[in-house]
């Protein structure tokens, strides 16, 4: 029975420190908003560049395709018209990322991570 006790203790001690390490994850997410009408960013290909390590936010709003696709994180999401698509994640990989609407392989943005 104390030597379970003592574990619980112990367990506690671990998890506060983790508790406040992860607080700084938790900041307001980067958010990108794209409007596509017809298969075409309105607008243009939104170009963003976001910090390595930061929580991003894709809303996408279309009138047509089946899901987004952010390529090299290979994230899918399915789209329902009428229906604003949110896609979260938290860019830990740097580089340059084409995020399509399928079928139509239509780039909606270029997300640069670094
Ligand atoms: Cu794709």
């Amino acid at each position: 029975m104390r030597k379970l006790l003592i574990l619980a203790i112990a367990l506690v001690a671990v998890a506060i420190p983790t508790a406040a390490s992860a607080r700084p994850a938790a900041t307001k997410p980067t958010l990108v908003s794209i409007t596509v009408v017809n298969g075409r960013p309105v607008g243009g290909i939104k170009r963003t560049t976001i910090k390595k390590g930061s929580t991003v936010r894709l809303v996408v709003r279309t009138n047509l395709g089946t899901e987004i696709h952010l390529h090299g994180y290979n994230l899918e999401k399915k789209v329902t018209k009428g229906t604003p698509t949110v896609l979260q994640f938290v860019a830990k990989v740097p580089g340059r990322f084409a995020l399509e609407l399928h079928p139509m392989d239509a780039q909606l943005a270029q997300l640069t991570v670094r």
